[in-house]
């Protein structure tokens, strides 16, 4: 049995998604971030780093959201796993970037501008994330303008991957980003990403 522990309300949003794309039954430890059920021995056995999203898969444990991902569709024979060498590579490519460039700055930048209540708001941290979040989307328009898809004809994990990280994206105004806008649009609207995003915004 499948075990995935994090909220969608983390990172964990990606994993819940990818297992609803592959219709996989699971059991969900709906555990937000910093919960004290993540501070326990027993979950810091899986994970020693202490944070969300981890999965058990009948006994292997894995954290980091995007391994899981390449794990959970590479696993399960799904076309979600680019069968091109090429095509994986760009994968992995994509994903390995999102986590530099964007994952954390795209965060910052939202919690900063509207997420957290205005008093704890931090405008030197929302101005110094945005700083990066520009030059990452503008890579990503620029990659999105010739192609539909981040790695292969098709949409694939490195799309869910970034898109997933995206999530925050949602809110902004990417009229700068056409390509990147609509292709947002059309990963989102996939039922099981619009399935984890109810998770979420429940
Ligand atoms: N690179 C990791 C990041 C995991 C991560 O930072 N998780 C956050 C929630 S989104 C967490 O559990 N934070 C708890 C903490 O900072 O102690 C991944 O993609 O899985």
């Amino acid at each position: 049995m499948l075990h995935i522990y994090g909220s969608a309300n983390s990172r964990a949003l990606r994993v819940l998604w990818m297992a609803g794309e592959l219709g996989l039954p699971y059991e969900h430890k709906d555990w937000l971030p910093r919960a004290p059920e993540t501070r326990t021995p027993e979950f810091l056995a899986l994970n020693p780093n202490g944070r969300v999203p981890v999965i058990d898969d009948d006994g292997f444990v894995l954290s980091e959201s995007m391994a899981i991902n390449f794990y959970l569709a590479k696993k399960h024979g799904s076309a979600l796993y680019p069968a091109d060498s090429r095509h994986e590579a760009l994968a992995l490519q994509w994903s390995l970037w999102e986590t530099d460039r964007l994952d954390r700055q795209i965060v910052n930048y939202v919690r900063h501008t509207e997420a957290l209540p205005e008093a704890e708001r931090k405008p030197e941290i929302a101005e110094a994330a945005w700083k990066e979040v520009v030059p990452a989307l503008d890579v990503l328009e620029t990659a999105l303008t010739t192609s539909a898809w981040l790695a292969g004809p098709a949409f694939s994990v490195a799309d869910l991957n970034v898109a997933s990280a995206l999530y925050r994206a949602l809110t902004l105004d990417l009229g700068k980003w056409p390509h990147v806008q609509a292709w947002l649009n059309r990963c989102w609207e996939r039922p099981a990403a619009k399935q984890a995003r109810a998770m979420r915004e429940r």
